[in-house]
């Protein structure tokens, strides 16, 4: 089986430690307890070999023998048919954990990603921008979001790709006091984020933009 080499940032400013993307991949690598060896790019200077890899300049990306694949969902996706301990065999369980971890991305984060830089911007919460994102997160997310995660110890049935996506989104609002309103998405998180492997990839993440100081 080919190395598993994780690329992400030499450094990045104390604000997004701890929630810098490569943090997803490392989490599903320590829950499948697979090796992998860590890469840097730098942070200030991408040159073209960084954006031949992910076409932003963005990180993570992940290298597994000779395939380069970007987007931490892609990712997670892509390791979850090395574990079942990230995606289940079953059909009907696979496509639950495909459609809440599109969820996380593209219906939750879609709407906490704005709310989350109006936070760190300290935009005025006055603004029509601020009230369109606050709303738009709480109504028309978070509060559809709580009913299904008071139910449910997972998103699909066991812990998935799903959880780690989802939880890691949730964990950012809740950065920003965006989930006191949510009791049952606050435990979610404490839950997902008390797991050995979150521990585990959230020190090394630290420890490792800390390296570079
Ligand atoms: N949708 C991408 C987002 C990647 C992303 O936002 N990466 C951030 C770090 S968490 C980054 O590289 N930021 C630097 C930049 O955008 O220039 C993914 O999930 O992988």
């Amino acid at each position: 089986m080919a190395d598993l080499i994780l690329t992400t940032f030499d450094w990045v400013p104390m604000m997004p430690r701890g929630f810098v993307r490569d943090l997803r991949v490392r989490w599903a690598l320590e829950e499948a307890e697979l090796p992998y060896h860590v890469k840097s790019v730098p942070f200030r200077a991408r040159d073209p070999e960084h954006f031949s890899h992910q076409p932003f300049g963005q990180v993570p990306w992940l290298s597994d023998g000779d395939i380069s694949i970007f987007e931490s969902g892609a990712i997670l996706l892509h390791l979850g048919d090395r574990s079942e301990a990230l995606m289940p065999a079953d059909a009907r369980r696979r496509s639950e954990v495909l459609e809440w971890l599109f969820a996380a991305l593209n219906s939750v984060e879609m709407a906490s990603l704005p709310w989350s830089l109006l936070n760190f911007t300290g935009e005025a919460r006055d603004t029509t921008a601020w009230k369109f994102f606050d709303e738009f997160l709480n109504k028309s997310r978070l509060a559809h979001l709580e009913p299904v995660l008071a139910g449910r110890e997972w998103l699909a049935g066991t812990f998935s790709v799903a959880d780690i996506v989802m939880a890691d989104v949730l964990r950012l609002v809740d950065r920003f006091d965006g989930l006191t309103r949510y009791p049952a998405c606050r435990d979610y998180v404490a839950r997902a984020t008390a797991r050995p492997a979150f521990e585990k990839a959230h020190a090394d993440q630290m420890a490792h933009f800390a390296a570079a100081d």
